[in-house]
């Protein structure tokens, strides 16, 4: 029997027909949480690629996901922005959750800004603003690197080991250069701990004040996988989450989807200001 191709050459692939539709050699991956989608059409020749046309992608199955990789530049930056990811409670495996953040490497990025939208656990968040992500806890119960340790993906000879250092995940020197601009763009910007859940469902009060209790500002479904594995990888990561709404139980209202992805709505322009006068600040190495 034929052995099933490794994620290395099933990642080879995907990154191989994506080049041959748009050659250049990217620097900068960003994912796009719920509801901030929109952020993609500030690529300018834009080469646009709907993820079902890429073979090994995984599909999203959310709502307000729409799954298209958008190539081009931004402040002339090589990027590629994903708009749409996929999410280990849709029951995606680490190595589909993983799939394109390890793509985006072999395509060249050595920068990765991750964003999201997650619940306000921290009091002195507001629904609708936008945290820096400084840490995170993973209690998914699972880990992104799970399995066969693969070095090939590594930007480094020093990256790609089997055990790796998360203590400077997510990058002192990004986050400085995001909170500048941030303040430059009169824009609140705090830091916060991201706690990531496996989901689907929302976290209980209970929860909530659990996490609360352990560190945590901020809580949401996302992220940590593709963090974990792009610092396998050595890429550098900047974080931002936004607050689409207070966690459970922080004001006496339940928490749906359609809130949400509302929230993204409106903080859009903000986000988008921000994101894209940083590109060209993160890109410079
Ligand atoms: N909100 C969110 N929990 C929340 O309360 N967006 C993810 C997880």
């Amino acid at each position: 029997m034929l052995e099933a191709p490794d994620q290395y050459t099933r990642c080879t692939a995907a990154a191989e027909h994506i080049r041959s539709l748009h050659a250049a050699t990217l620097t900068l991956g960003i994912i796009l949480g719920s509801g901030l989608g929109d952020f993609a059409s500030q690529v300018e020749d834009a080469t646009t690629i709907a993820y079902a046309d890429i073979p090994g992608w995984p599909l999203s199955t959310v709502a307000g996901h729409s799954g298209k990789l958008v190539l081009g530049t931004i402040g002339g930056v090589n990027v590629a922005v994903m708009q749409g990811r996929v999410h280990a409670y849709e029951g995606y495996s680490m190595a589909e959750v993983t799939f394109p953040t390890r793509v985006l490497r072999l395509l060249g990025c050595t920068g990765l800004i991750v964003t999201n939208a997650a619940g306000g656990i921290n009091k002195s968040y507001g629904q609708g603003g936008l945290v820096c992500i400084s840490d995170h806890i993973n209690l998914t119960g699972t880990n992104a690197a799970l399995g066969p340790n693969d070095s090939r993906f590594a930007c480094s000879p020093a990256s790609g080991q089997r055990f790796f250092d998360m203590s400077t995940a997510y990058s002192a020197r990004l986050r400085q250069i995001a909170h500048a601009e941030a303040a430059k763009q009169n824009i609140p910007l705090p830091e916060g701990v991201y706690l990531a859940v496996l989901g689907p469902s929302y976290e209980t009060p209970a929860e909530i004040r659990a996490f609360r209790t352990l560190g945590a500002d901020l809580v949401g479904m996302s992220t940590v996988h593709e963090v974990i594995v792009a610092r396998h990888m050595g890429i550098e990561v900047l974080g931002l989450s936004l607050v689409t709404n207070m966690a459970a139980g922080v004001l006496d209202q339940a928490i749906n989807h359609e809130e949400v992805m509302e929230t993204g709505k409106r903080v859009e322009k903000q986000f988008t200001a921000l994101v894209k006068a940083l590109v060209p600040q993160v890109a410079a190495q």
